[in-house]
């Protein structure tokens, strides 16, 4: 492969969830929502990994292509597909590659804007895109994206491209590497064993300090979409509440022309218009506004108006239009010293963490998961998850949106163990990830926090600077929700707390330490919050505690990895937790929602089993105490007039 001539494009700087829309199309090259049928002939991408394992970023454009290929689904990890053991527990480049079928009024219409958009590359991606062939092999191929980061999305504008040649189909070629590195988010290290006595030549793991299994490949969507050349960018949209007005506050961004006109409508759920404006920002006013409130919290939870937005710009060629939709909850965030407030009402979090996480498909986004899960949820009474410990696939905050559940928004900062990874090279690159995160998700109402980390080493020197920075562009680049990291340092060391809003603290008390002695739980938990809270005067969250449990495994009187000792671990945290959240614990959230994989380790039985559901989403015993529990707390804190209280009845998720 050679590099081409044609200039390339990065991702532009902001650009809204693609929508099919009268002005774009979306072909998405794996999924069945848009499928054109050309897309259907081929549905495996091609994945290529070289035998000897290489831990750099060798060049892309000196590998021959050489070694074993395999059929790839995509969404998916690569790792637990194939029979291959070396597959599985893979470190370095491979190759995933396949060829489009275009419109043919995409490669011919020097008007429309042709776009490749990768939901995911876990971890660092080089994309290549060739649309010429000579004697069977495609030429030329452009370098058109490079991205870091293995959670959010890159695009590549592709349109110069895939219009400059005879056809009408082009091969796009994406390089993944899962190497991590003490700057990477999340962290890692490689350690290269060098005794050949016991090793043989150049041979090398990689560490990490988190603990779910570093699942890589192309996990997310990967689409190719058209806009006009003129188009809509990007959207922020804030809303306030003043007394029954809801407010909402747009700023529009366009690209491609200088000269344009902006409309923009916000319809109810029956799809009446119950504001308009116009220009690129303002303020729409909605009368006795319906708000977005969380599943439980209201009888009608999650109200979602529709903001249309219609532009039309003058160009060279003449004028264009382009047409976007975006769901707005109107609702507002707040903290004060001991509570959280969602539409100024007292908000407790009852939910769950989780992970993204399954069989076979390892970080692969999958729809019948992701509507199992909330299916889960929705029985279980959780109101709130964490995206522990890295953003979660778009589709899952939108239907977070929808059903109103509440989301602790994380990024990838887990595993900050060393004192490298908080050094300047590693917080500019977590500012930059923050940035595009915050891009991302800003419009979600279900977000209310934004979490810049999980259990990073938040008492060495260096955390202070690195917090406090990261923490303040966060709010920065987003004044409306509050920002938090999940500390598991203790209250007099942590160095980074002081700047969050909210304190969110993991602890495993008689499972980590004092293992096997649950009598300790209550006097320990109490302490830590107390410590906590005489401190900083802050709401806190009881941010993981959970027990590892073997489904199926009975003992009573109570034993670790039992199912008994996980729900009495549980109820034992529960005693301390209805005392303290009369006075500033504002949520918990159980670890975790289900079994997940990790790396092999003596302390991981088939990986990490805390879940209250299996890795196949079956319950635990604790499920259903956790169930109980999550439909009290709704009770209490039911907000609406209306006499009709939730009620968990029988098996349905339905209660109202
Ligand atoms: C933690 C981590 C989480 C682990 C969990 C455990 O504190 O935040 O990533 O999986 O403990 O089970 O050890």
């Amino acid at each position: 492969m050679c590099r081409g001539s044609i200039e390339w494009a990065l991702a532009p700087k902001g650009f809204p969830w693609p929508r099919s829309k009268p002005s774009a199309t979306v072909h998405t090259l794996h999924r069945a929502d848009h499928l054109t049928a050309e897309a259907l002939l081929t549905v495996l991408f091609t994945l290529l990994f070289p035998a000897p394992r290489t831990a750099c970023r060798c060049s892309l454009y000196t590998v021959d292509g050489s070694g074993p290929t395999l059929d790839m689904p995509v969404p998916s990890s690569f790792n637990d597909v194939g029979q291959d053991g070396r597959l599985r527990s893979f470190v370095g480049w491979v190759w995933y590659e396949r060829e489009a079928t275009l419109p043919q009024r995409w490669t011919q219409d020097l008007g429309t804007r042709v776009v490749l958009r990768i939901g995911s590359a876990h971890y660092y991606a080089i994309v290549v895109s060739a649309t010429s062939r000579a004697s069977g092999w495609w030429v030329n191929g452009v370098h058109v994206a490079e991205h870091e980061g293995g959670h959010l999305p890159f695009e590549a504008d592709i349109s110069k491209l895939v219009q400059s040649g005879p056809l009408s189909f082009c091969r796009i070629t994406i390089a993944i590497n899962n190497t991590l590195s003490p700057y990477t988010l999340p962290p890692g290290t490689i350690l290269y064993q060098t005794d050949t006595s016991k090793y043989p030549k150049g041979y090398f793991v990689q560490n990490t300090n988190f603990d779910f299994f570093n699942y890589a490949g192309l996990h997310r969507s990967v689409l190719l979409y058209t806009t006009p050349i003129s188009y809509i960018d990007d959207i922020t949209i804030t809303t306030d509440v003043d007394r029954d007005i809801g407010l909402v506050n747009y700023q529009i961004f366009i690209q491609g022309s200088e000269h344009f006109q902006l409309e923009v409508f916000l319809l109810d759920e029956d799809g009446r218009a119950v504001a308009q404006g116009t220009g690129g920002q303002g303020q729409l006013q909605v009368p006795r506004a319906h708000l977005w409130w969380p599943y439980l919290m209201h009888e009608h939870p999650a109200y979602l108006y529709s903001l249309e937005v219609r532009l039309t710009a003058q160009t060279a060629d003449g004028p264009v239009s382009d047409f976007y939709t975006l769901p707005v909850g109107i609702r507002t965030v707040a903290v004060t010293e001991s509570q959280f407030l969602i539409n100024g009402k007292p908000f407790y979090f009852h939910g769950v963490n989780k992970h993204e996480d399954a069989d076979i498909r390892g970080k692969g986004f999958d729809w019948p998961l992701l509507v199992k899960d909330f299916n889960l949820l929705r029985w279980l009474g959780a109101n709130a998850f964490r995206t522990s410990h890295y953003p979660y696939a778009e589709e899952v905050m939108q239907l977070c949106d929808r059903y109103g559940i509440v989301v602790i928004d994380e990024s990838p900062g887990v595993g900050i163990a060393l004192a490298q990874s908080l050094s300047n090279m590693s917080l500019q690159h977590h500012l930059e990830v923050m940035e595009e995160m915050v891009r991302r998700d800003k419009n979600h109402p279900a977000v209310v926090m934004w979490s810049v980390a999980n259990e990073p080493a938040s008492s060495l020197k260096p955390a202070g600077y690195y917090f406090k920075t990261l923490i303040a562009h966060t709010k920065a680049l987003d004044p409306s929700r509050p920002v938090t990291f999940v500390t598991k340092s203790s209250y007099e060391a942590d160095l980074g707390v002081p700047y969050v809003d909210v304190i969110c603290v993991n602890s495993y008390y008689s499972w980590y330490h004092d293992y096997g002695h649950m009598e300790v739980i209550q006097l320990q938990l109490a302490t830590q919050f107390e410590n906590w809270y005489r401190t900083y005067q802050k709401p806190i969250i009881q941010s993981e505690y959970g027990a590892e449990t073997i489904a199926g495994f009975h003992q009573d009187p109570p034993l670790m990895f039992s199912e008994e000792y996980q729900k009495g671990l549980l109820e034992q945290y529960h005693l301390v937790l209805d005392q303290k959240r009369k006075e500033y614990v504002v949520g918990e959230l159980i670890w975790n929602f289900a079994d997940f994989m990790t790396d092999q380790s003596p302390q991981r039985a088939i990986g990490n089993r805390k879940g209250i559901f299996t890795r196949q989403r079956q319950p635990k015993s604790a499920a259903f105490l956790l169930r109980e529990r999550y439909w009290k707390l709704a009770n209490e804190t039911w907000h609406h007039q209306s006499a009709v209280k939730p009620q968990c009845v029988g098996n349905s998720p339905f209660t109202f």
